[in-house]
């Protein structure tokens, strides 16, 4: 090991830390402009070896920034069976990243004395990477890391965010989970798909047909790679693949999401059913123009709403009593959650933001359904569930009713990707249940109507002065803050207002809802102020939107 130090002080100056930078590992991993991370590659190789050999199992690391910029870049490290690494490590990552370079191993020593982590322990390490042009060298930092101090690598190169986190627990599972390969991945989800649309009665092209908005990433590419294995069960038109246009600029989930418009290159025709995906393809939202050529967007909510309901209905028809939920975040649509409680009498959750919380929240169920609104979301199935729904899917006494709801259920178990939201492993699935219904993506919109909302960022000089509880939905300081957003709050009807700062960016986000788009505009604009004035605003004030 002392040798092994050795290497690593060697090879880390070959990494340098700028002088003075001080990262922080967030709700998305370390982010930021991507001339800033190379020394942050290499020691998050270095602290995955480290959690490797304390877990005794694979770890992940996916080089990806998300929707953000193409300048941009960043790292999360996925844990061993693909969930987000562990909170106490979040920190060890952060002490690892600002460590200066002559206190490099003492912190690496420190985490390995605390966590009583045996050396000689063998360290196993899946890397994968977005399309980003930065990508390539700063995984070649991650690999340096790894190597440098002893651990073995398995480069993907190229993988979407979800696909790294089905490697990482198809390997700890001993291939229980599936096949540790990207054609593992499409055979496990297209099979699945498949047989899900063997319920379907006769589908014409333009039922089967679907526009996706690739965001210019990696999204595009595997989305391509996987139509090869669906047999023409869908038809795909892939738009913004990266062949032309930047990634994320004017596309992609996010793009769509906040702006609540239909992305740049895509022209998006009444009747046609369309979808983006994010920069790395963990998040998909759908949309469609109306025959007014009116948008309309079906975001988180409406995907989680759709999957609940057809997997409320078929637990019923399998005559399974298995405990069902819906998790949520603050963001999500007030009519959703009021449709889901009021008219669906499904157990809704609400987390604070972040998919680790939602995830956390979703395990306590048998069935537990969750999305943030910005399309971030999965199903996750209880051991005990998928047990029974096995059992049933096999018992040869149940009738014919029973039998294909519970083959249903299990096929639906395969084709979502239980390790993390994800745009490909989700499309699959909502497209099934929109074929098995014989729904069209104006039915689906149809079954609740969104408050309209609006979304807001203020820049202040330290967004740490805004502490919130209720799960974000209230602020508890500054002081005042909360009593101003209660006041103009009132002014207006079916109306709901929150603030929070954000974990990705040097923002305060502000979310507001109510009964017409001005009323929740202007509420946007009011608690924008109120924030700027009592939690110190920098720049220009926040101008109203109209
Ligand atoms: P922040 O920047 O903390 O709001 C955003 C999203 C989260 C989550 C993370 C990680 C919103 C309002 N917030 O977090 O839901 O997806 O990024 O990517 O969409
Ligand atoms: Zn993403």
């Amino acid at each position: 090991m002392m040798a092994q130090f050795e290497e690593v002080s060697k090879q880390s100056s070959l990494h340098p830390k700028p002088a003075g930078l001080v990262l922080q590992y967030g709700t998305a991993g370390f982010r930021t402009n991507s001339k800033h991370l190379d020394h942050i590659m290499f020691r998050v190789g270095l602290l995955a070896v480290l959690r490797s050999k304390k877990t005794k199992a694979t770890i992940g690391i996916m080089v990806t920034a998300s929707h953000n910029p193409e300048e941009d870049n960043g790292v999360k490290l996925v844990d061993p069976m693909g969930e987000m690494l562990a909170a106490t490590w979040e920190s060890y990552a952060t002490t690892l990243a600002n460590a200066e370079q002559e206190e490099l191993i003492s912190a690496l020593n420190e985490i390995i004395e605390k966590e009583g982590i045996d050396k000689s322990q063998e360290a196993s390490v899946f890397v994968g990477k977005d399309t980003r042009s930065s990508s390539a060298s700063l995984s070649q930092a991650v690999l340096d890391g790894v190597h440098a101090l002893g651990g073995h690598s398995k480069d993907y190169g190229l993988v979407t965010t979800p696909q790294l986190h089905y490697m990482v627990c198809c390997e700890n599972t001993q291939g229980k989970y599936g096949d540790a390969t990207v054609e593992g991945y499409y055979k496990k989800l297209c099979q699945a798909f498949t047989q899900l649309i063997e319920n379907a009665s006769n589908r014409t092209d333009d039922q089967k047909h679907i526009c996706v908005d690739g965001a210019n990433g990696i999204g595009a590419l595997k989305l391509r790679e996987m139509m090869s294995h669906l047999n023409k069960g869908l038809l795909v038109t892939i738009f913004n693949d990266g062949s032309k246009g930047k990634l994320n600029h004017q596309c992609g989930a996010d793009f769509v999401k906040v702006q609540q418009k239909p992305p740049t290159g895509i022209e998006v025709h009444p009747g046609d059913r369309c979808c983006s995906f994010d920069g790395d393809a963990d998040r998909i939202v759908y949309y469609f123009a109306d025959s007014q050529q009116v948008f309309h967007l079906l975001d988180g909510d409406k995907i989680a709403t759709l999957i609940s309901t057809f997997l409320k209905e078929l637990l019923i028809q399998a005559g399974l009593n298995l405990r069902i939920a819906v998790v949520q975040t603050a963001y999500a649509n007030g009519s959703s959650t009021h449709y889901l409680e009021n008219t669906m009498n499904v157990t809704v959750r609400c987390t604070k933001t972040g998919v680790k919380h939602l995830h956390h929240a979703a395990l306590e169920f048998d069935v537990g359904v969750y999305f943030e609104a910005n399309g971030h979301g999965t199903v996750l199935f209880s051991k005990a569930a998928e047990d029974k729904i096995q059992q049933l899917a096999q018992d040869s006494s149940i009738d014919d009713e029973r039998k294909r709801a519970a083959l249903m259920l299990q096929s639906t178990i395969n084709v979502i990707n239980q390790t993390v939201g994800d745009a490909l492993s989700d499309m699959l699935l909502i497209e099934a249940i929109l074929a098995i219904r014989g729904m069209t993506v104006e039915q689906w919109d149809r079954i609740y109507t969104d408050l309209p909302n609006r979304q807001l960022k203020v820049k202040v000089s330290d967004r740490r002065v805004i502490d919130t509880t209720d799960a974000e939905r209230r602020a508890v300081s500054p002081a005042g803050l909360q009593d101003a957003i209660d006041g103009l709050v009132k002014n207006y009807r079916e109306a709901r207002s929150f603030v929070r700062p954000s974990g990705t960016e040097d923002v305060v986000r502000v979310y507001a809802e109510a009964d017409t788009q001005e009323s929740a505009d202007a509420l946007a604009h009011e608690v924008s102020l109120a924030v700027y004035r009592l939690a110190g605003g920098v720049g220009d004030e926040p101008k109203p939107l109209h």
